[in-house]
């Protein structure tokens, strides 16, 4: 128990009964202002528009606040199953304009704001992104957020709240510089401090082998070091539903009672040490997107999340007298985002048999039944597996409990496989050798009832490749769960013209109903439709255009065609294809063999894991292949070409709704899924993709006609590996060969020769893992196709619409419905 004496006090049922609160223009003017004036204790004088914007937020958390406490009242009354989606992150980006959206306050709160004299879009603009995430995976965990509640699903967010987020990305001379981002130091309005539910969590110490009075064997794990979990809850408000969910962020404290030990023994300076080593877990967000780092901390911030989160649901489960851990599994399912959070496989177990004197199969029927595990990637570097003897010193007791359920689990694998050793050491949860590893997927798919991939194509490859073995043993575990984005945030709130021309159309059922848009179809051919769509890009062009020359000093002219990719920088998602592409057009233009090629303006962003070192020198040569195109006065306006710095959440807002070509070019089988893809769609880009991760099912959605696909499939790429030779093709095809050639010059780096060196030897290289010469050719033929097909801007346009009216699929409200129908089986409470 905490030390402070937060249960003392029992609110009178008078102290808690409360007016509602107004929700016109007037009451939120006059909030707006008492926040202003008495909350913070500003005035006339204040210069900082921060305050006005956290006035603003006060008024609509005010807001948020009596549906809050009615979801929870009304989910334990029905006293209903609950799901928790266990995330290392959850990639909010901002929450003040998605809480307007969804209470329905946008319009009087203009309205409010013009009385007194305030912009709104000024205001949005001076909130931190919560950038609690790396990419997708913590993006697709903020979007499926927002589908549970305006489902009106009873599920709850657990995640750690990192004093620091994704880092900052800067350029300095076209190299990439991080800087750290403390999103908490001017205060978060929208968290709200629970220190009466803090909860202990142990690190290290010894395990115990005891028998208690009835002869039954006893675990005690001692002599361990202490942190304490200090919860903040975050409010998740569904789509004008009434319901508003929890996100509760796990922030680590030192316990108080080494303080008194290390004081006594006169090291006060080292106690205060020590209470930073506790404080550390939680400092700062990991910033490598599908790629293993081992370190000791990442794994204690796992352990840390998942014993936090277990311990506190399984409190609140046991504070009713009615229930009882027998039942535990019929009410409450975990759904575990990647293997960041496997850790919790041993943890409940240890709680389960160590703290609540249950046995072994008992234990493990509620941890198979409750637990359901979502595998991200395909790519070997990104599965995580943990040394055995970090685990020997950091969670001994779990380290017994892994070797037990391996135990168990190998001699069900020999009894059904007689002799097949290499099947065992396949299986094993450890991999044998110097340093024996945990493979913590496979104690996933041990551990889980159900395991899905989040494309279809992705999903097939885990069951056929990836975890074959699990699959041939347990069919009926493996099962897929397409990835989908809010239209919530992603269409209503960050394009709002074009929602309000598709609303006038087909009306607004669509932003809880994705699938309505098909009603767009019959317009694509409809000419004023068609302009009025047209002109809203336009605008969305201009407002792109506007920042581009604010932040990168180029001028973008939204007559040109839009080609965009942004996301994490990687080797797989092929930025580089993208580079041999604009080089080649600019080879083009320089030639003057400039017959159909349209004006582009082409960007791309995103950032490169500090460690990842090619990821860093693709960002170099984007940098400097532009700053070269972009200064040749013979280029003009035929090609603008900017690396988009610090590309994040807020970022996407503006910047996919501006799109015409969305660039998703990853080799295939690499990408799971993709989400921005998703979002570029809705918006009404046309994508240039390969034939991997969610491109697929989205060519299916819109038609081939409407996608320009290229490249080799998946099969494809494993066949072709085995006699891959980039040089000949290089060689064979002249333009790929002039490319080359301009990069191997030097002309692109003549300040620093030869710093591309490393990126020329990989794409020459035959066991270059991404082929990108293989693709060279289908791609610049497909941008061709591009081309012709964007000087037809009627033609353009009416695929423009098919695109958004084909997006219906790849809205989170259905990805998140397929999961409750297949795996978390729960009823939607009205609050
Ligand atoms: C470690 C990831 C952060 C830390 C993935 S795969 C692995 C990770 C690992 C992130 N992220 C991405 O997940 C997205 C959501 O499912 C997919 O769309 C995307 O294809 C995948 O790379």
């Amino acid at each position: 128990m905490p030390q402070r004496p937060f249960q003392s006090s029992q609110p009178s049922p008078e102290f808690t009964e409360v007016t509602p609160l107004g929700h016109d223009a007037q009451s939120l003017a006059d909030d707006l202002r008492r926040h202003f004036n008495w909350t913070l204790g500003r005035d006339r004088h204040c210069r900082s528009v921060y305050y006005t914007y956290t006035a603003l937020a006060y008024t609509v958390r005010d807001r948020l606040m009596a549906r809050w406490r009615d979801t929870r009242q009304a989910y334990e009354e029905a006293d209903c199953r609950r799901a928790y989606y266990l995330s290392l992150e959850f990639l909010m980006g901002r929450t003040l304009n998605n809480a307007l959206l969804n209470l329905g306050l946008d319009q009087p709160m203009q309205t409010a704001l013009q009385q007194l004299g305030l912009q709104l879009e000024e205001l949005l603009d001076a909130e931190h992104d919560a950038g609690l995430g790396n990419g997708g995976l913590g993006r697709l965990a903020a979007c499926f957020l927002d589908s549970c509640a305006t489902l009106q699903l009873p599920v709850m967010g657990y995640g750690i709240r990192y004093e620091y987020g994704m880092f900052r990305q800067r350029l300095r001379k076209g190299y990439q510089v991080e800087e750290p981002d403390h999103w908490l130091r001017d205060g978060n309005p929208w968290e709200l401090e629970r220190p009466e539910h803090t909860i202990r969590v142990q690190f290290g110490g010894r395990c115990e082998h005891t028998h208690d009075d009835h002869g039954r064997h006893r675990v005690r794990w001692i002599d361990t070091h202490d942190v304490l979990a200090v919860p903040y809850d975050t409010p998740i408000p569904g789509y004008r539903n009434g319901t508003v969910n929890t996100l509760r962020l796990w922030k680590a404290a030192a316990t108080d009672e080494f303080k008194l030990d290390e004081f006594h023994a006169g090291a006060y300076p080292e106690s205060v040490a020590a209470k930073n080593a506790a404080e550390n877990i939680t400092m700062v967000l990991y910033p490598n997107d599908a790629s293993e780092n081992g370190k000791e901390l990442r794994l204690r911030q796992q352990y840390f999340l998942a014993s936090a989160t277990l311990q506190d649901i399984l409190r609140r489960w046991l504070a009713r007298p009615h229930r009882k851990l027998s039942n535990f599994a019929e009410k409450n399912c975990f759904q575990l985002n990647d293997t960041h959070p496997t850790i919790a496989v041993a943890e409940l177990m240890r709680l389960l048999m160590d703290e609540h004197d249950m046995q072994w199969d008992e234990a493990w029927a509620i941890v198979t039944q409750s637990m359901a595990y979502t595998n991200h990637t395909l790519l070997p570097e990104a599965l995580e597996r943990w040394p055995v003897r970090l685990f020997a010193n950091l969670l001994p007791r779990h380290l017994e409990i892994i070797y037990e359920i391996n135990g168990r689990f190998l001699a069900d694998i020999a009894q059904r496989w007689p002799d097949d050793a290499a099947r065992l050491q396949r299986m094993s949860l450890i991999e044998d050798g110097p340093d024996p590893q945990i493979r913590m997927a496979y104690l996933a798919l041990v551990a889980c009832h159900k395991v899905n991939g989040v494309a279809a194509l992705h999903s097939r490859l885990i069951q056929q490749h990836l975890f074959a073995d699990f699959y041939a043993l347990w069919p009926e575990k493996f099962t897929n769960k397409t990835n989908g984005v809010t239209q919530r945030r992603w269409l209503a709130a960050c394009n709002p013209k074009l929602t309000t021309l598709i609303g006038q159309h087909i009306g607004e059922d669509f932003i809880t109903q994705l699938d309505r848009l098909r009603d767009l179809r019959g317009l694509a051919d409809d000419p004023a439709f068609q302009r009025q769509w047209h002109e809203i890009k336009f605008a969305n062009k201009q407002a792109l255009a506007a920042r581009v020359a604010s932040e990168c000093g180029v001028q973008f002219d939204p007559q040109a065609l839009f080609d965009i990719q942004v996301k994490r920088i990687h080797e797989y998602k092929r930025q580089l294809l993208n580079v041999l592409h604009i080089i080649h057009r600019y080879d083009r233009l320089l030639r003057g063999d400039d017959q159909g090629l349209v004006n582009r303006c082409i960007l791309i962003g995103g950032k490169a894991a500090p460690g990842y070192v090619r990821a860093k020198e693709i960002i170099k040569l984007i940098n400097n292949v532009a700053a070269h195109i972009n200064g040749d006065t013979r280029i003009g306006e035929r090609l603008r070409v900017v690396f988009f710095p610090d590309f994040r959440v807020t970022a996407m807002e503006l910047i996919c709704p501006a799109a015409d070509l969305s660039e998703q070019i990853s080799t295939a089988g690499k990408e799971a899924s993709g989400t921005g893809n998703m979002k570029f769609m809705l918006n009404g880009a046309l994508t240039i993709g390969t034939l991997d991760g969610a491109n697929i099912e989205m060519r299916e959605q819109v038609g081939e006609e409407n996608f320009f696909t290229f490249g080799l499939t998946a099969e494809e790429v494993l066949k072709r590996r085995k006699h891959y030779d980039p040089n000949t093709i290089i060689a064979e095809d002249d333009d790929l060969k002039r490319v080359m050639g301009m990069l191997e010059s030097g002309d692109f780096n003549a300040q620093e020769p030869g710093i591309f060196d490393p990126i020329i030897h990989a794409i020459r290289d035959p066991h270059d893992p991404w082929m990108t010469a293989a693709d060279f050719r289908s791609y610049i033929d497909t941008q061709m196709r591009v081309d012709q097909c964007y000087q037809d801007q009627a033609q353009w346009t009416r695929m423009s619409i098919l695109n958004t009216a084909a997006s219906g699929r790849f809205s989170s409200d259905r990805t998140i419905s397929d999961y409750n129908q297949e795996i978390w089986k729960l009823e939607p409470i009205k609050a």
